[in-house]
């Protein structure tokens, strides 16, 4: 409830009263029982309630049933998330996926109600770009939708583009990840310097930014930083925000952001856990970084030591710890790496140029008519090199990357 409090607070509402049921099942007619729609109804009238929000998403009919009972408009979870990503969203794309979700969410809602929908005034949930499409009708609802869907097909083909771009080169891509307010932007603009926007608020990050960082051992890599995760996030909203979510999929390897000074972190890091299994991404390497530690006691946070000891613990706010994360990122790189001695012919000068760019070169020896490299190459690539592994270190290769491949 007080995260749902916040989340009316984003969109810029004022809580007036809370209310909270106990019940086995939801009522399939209103969702709450008889007795609590009275009381809320009460409750409403005196407080002088514009707005009654549900934490739950509610169904099309349990939605109007509710307006009906209470005499004002009735926001689920679902449509309140949606207007805060209306308010947030800056980018064409951006724009483009919450327009989409907030159709798709509506479509189903407008049976029958085209009327009342175009009487409701302003406010929580009809804002956005969908705002003055609640008026028109279904069926231009659909051409709008498939518009809404080929535009984002296009944005997300030159996203791949770029993408495929970035895999031909292999740089490492890491991803931040974590519920919404742990510290991702702020920790993304500590480590580059990036001028992202930063805010006490819940999804202050609707789009991806993408900047180079160089590790201390001087390889560069990309880091990202995306959207939140929050609890009961829908499946549908999920779909709706693919493509900036792609970013994780794609990624080497996602730090996860925990936000140690929240009450509800537990459960927070759970959601987190729930959405990237949802995107595939459970498997990746991963590296728990538990932030704003300076907000903890130092009991709380030995505590959390000993419950997570392969967590990092650092503030991005105070840049506390951050050279033990940034060898945690070069070690968990460097172990997607094969040590091998390689024997390139002067005339390859293409792969030479990328065991230097793409690899971490040790020792370096120029021979007659080759160059004898020492490097640790990330093994998704070593098979390029195939032909120039020098044959003393063929087998030990050979063996390390087994090795690599039972672990995953
Ligand atoms: N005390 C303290 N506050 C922090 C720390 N890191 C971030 N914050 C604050 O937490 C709030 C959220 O930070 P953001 O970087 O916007 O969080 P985010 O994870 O990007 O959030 P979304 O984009 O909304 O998902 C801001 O008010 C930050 O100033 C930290 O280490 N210590
Ligand atoms: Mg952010």
């Amino acid at each position: 409830m007080d995260e749902l409090e916040q989340l009316v607070l984003t969109a810029g509402g004022i809580v007036v009263a809370r209310v909270i049921q106990l019940k086995d099942k939801p009522d399939p007619r209103t969702y709450i029982g008889k007795g609590k729609v009275e009381e809320i109804k009460i409750l409403a009238g005196t407080k002088n309630a514009d707005i009654v929000v549900f934490d739950d998403d509610l169904s099309a009919s349990q939605q109007r049933h509710l307006e009906d009972e209470f005499n004002c408009r009735v926001v689920d979870r679902t449509t309140l998330i949606l207007d805060i990503f209306a308010q947030r969203a800056h980018s064409n794309e951006g724009k483009l996926q919450v327009e989409l979700a907030q159709l798709n969410y509506l479509l189903p809602r407008l049976v029958g109600r085209g009327v009342e929908l175009s009487r409701l005034g302003g406010g929580i949930g009809t804002r956005g770009p969908g705002e003055t499409k609640l008026e028109v009708d279904r069926r231009r609802i659909r051409t709008r939708i498939g518009s809404l869907r080929s535009q984002l097909k296009k944005v997300a083909q030159t996203r791949n583009i770029q993408r495929k771009h970035r895999k031909k080169t292999s740089v490492t891509c890491v991803s931040l990840v974590g519920y919404t307010n742990a510290g991702k932007s702020t920790l993304l603009s500590l480590l580059t310097g990036a001028d992202v926007f930063v805010e006490d608020k819940l999804f202050a990050t609707l789009d991806s930014t993408t900047r180079r960082l160089a590790l201390p051992n001087q390889q560069n890599i990309l880091i990202s930083d995306t959207v939140g995760f929050i609890h009961k996030l829908p499946h549908h909203l999920v779909a709706a925000f693919k493509s900036t979510l792609e970013e994780v999929r794609e990624a080497d390897l996602l730090l996860h952001i925990i936000d140690s000074s929240h009450p509800a972190m537990k459960d927070q890091i759970k959601a987190v856990y729930k959405v990237l299994d949802e995107l595939e991404s459970l498997e990746k390497p991963r590296i728990e970084v538990f932030n704003k530690i300076d907000k903890i006691t130092s009991d709380e946070l030995t505590n959390l030591k000993s419950q997570f000891t392969n967590g990092v613990f650092i503030s991005a706010k105070d840049g506390v710890n951050v050279k033990e994360l940034l060898e945690r990122i070069e070690n968990s790189i460097e172990s997607r790496h094969v040590e091998t001695t390689l024997l390139i012919p002067y005339n390859e000068g293409g792969l030479i140029a990328r065991a230097h760019s793409e690899g971490i070169v040790l020792k370096l020896e120029y021979l007659d008519d080759k160059v004898k490299i020492k490097a640790k190459i990330p093994f998704n690539i070593l098979g390029d090199f195939e032909n120039y592994i020098m044959t003393e270190d063929r087998k030990q290769t050979t063996d390390r990357l087994k090795n690599h491949k039972v672990r995953g």
